[in-house]
């Protein structure tokens, strides 16, 4: 399959539904909420959420509305994680920070704005049954509070300048950034009513791939690759796997989430090519991980990851 043609279609979707979520208007904060949301970025939460109900047999716009929500509660962590009480950021997106650009208020407004609409979005999405979408809004709710994103932000924070376990930074991770990508299969999933043994796989995959996403940022970050822009995890005295495992050993961590999170779509067939290369993708970004080493479909032409890496950068 063509990985870098899917994931340019499936971001246009979410790029153009979140432009019409939020048209142009006079106001500050609303120019505010379009500079960060509107502002490229690889929109793997929502395209994963797609891809999986792509699997699961949901239609494209019935996930779109919580597709968007979860990149609406991602902008938002970007934007308050920038701010100087936090990692204290000039650039983002490869453009200065919201707060560089706004001032700190606006851009707490901006993340309380996109956090609150992500919510409304979903509340209001059509099509989807309301039991459905009360799991879905629950779950995305419990990934991104206290038990999942922000906790793993608390965790994180409190874990800065001070010597830590690998136990410890893969538990900082799977709160921090695995949660919501693990929710973004889930949801996907969930909109097509799947459960039982599709839903599981599906949660491995997402949690596997959630742990080699992390893991491959931390080591971009670490060779101060220029998709990591912002302060290095070094300056900033972060728990990452490089620091624990050096760099090699993170490298092979990942290398062991992606497969697990292969192994866990393998009996899917074709519907899961897309989750296939997504998976291959996350590590291969980092520049030096080879292939799985058992294809999942033996029959499917390689993945073009090289040009994929241009779309996802
Ligand atoms: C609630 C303030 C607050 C923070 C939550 C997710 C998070 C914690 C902070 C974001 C900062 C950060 C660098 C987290 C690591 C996760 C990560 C790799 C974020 C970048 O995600 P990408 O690569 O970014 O998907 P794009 O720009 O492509 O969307």
């Amino acid at each position: 399959m063509d990985l870098e043609r899917y994931l340019a279609t499936r971001a246009r979707l979410v790029e153009r539904e979140l432009a019409a979520r939020f048209p142009p208007l006079r106001t500050r904060l609303r120019q505010a909420i379009r500079y960060s949301l509107l502002a490229g970025g690889k929109r793997i939460r929502p395209i994963l959420a797609l891809a999986a109900g792509e699997v699961a047999g949901a239609p494209s716009r019935l996930v779109l509305p919580f597709a968007c929500a979860l990149e609406m509660v991602h902008t938002y962590s970007l934007v308050h994680d920038d701010l100087p009480a936090m990692d204290n950021d000039d650039m983002r997106r490869g453009r200065p920070t919201s707060h560089k650009v706004f001032g700190e208020g606006m851009a707490i407004l901006v993340g309380d704005a996109l956090l609150t609409e992500a919510f409304h979005a979903m509340a209001t999405a059509r099509g989807v049954s309301a039991e459905r979408t009360v799991r879905i809004v629950g779950e995305i709710a419990a990934a991104a509070g206290e038990g999942g994103m922000v906790g793993g932000q608390a965790l994180d924070l409190a874990a800065a300048g001070r010597a830590t376990s690998l136990a410890r930074v893969r538990e900082i991770h799977r709160w921090k950034t695995g949660a919501l990508l693990r929710i973004a299969v889930r949801a996907g999933a969930l909109v097509a009513g799947a459960d039982g043994v599709v839903l599981r796989r599906l949660t491995v995959y997402g949690e596997r791939i959630g742990l080699a996403f992390q893991i491959a940022d931390d080591i971009l970050d670490a060779a101060g690759h220029p998709a990591s822009d912002g302060r290095t995890d070094l300056e900033l005295e972060k728990a990452t796997y490089p620091a624990v495992l050096g760099v090699d050993g993170a490298r092979q961590a990942a290398l062991r989430e992606r497969d697990a999170a292969l192994a866990a779509i393998r009996p899917f067939g074709p519907a899961a090519e897309p989750l296939r290369a997504i998976a291959d993708y996350v590590v291969e970004r980092t520049g030096l991980a080879p292939h799985a080493a058992e294809p999942a479909t033996p029959a499917a032409p390689p993945v073009p990851v090289a040009r994929a890496r241009r779309v996802l950068r």
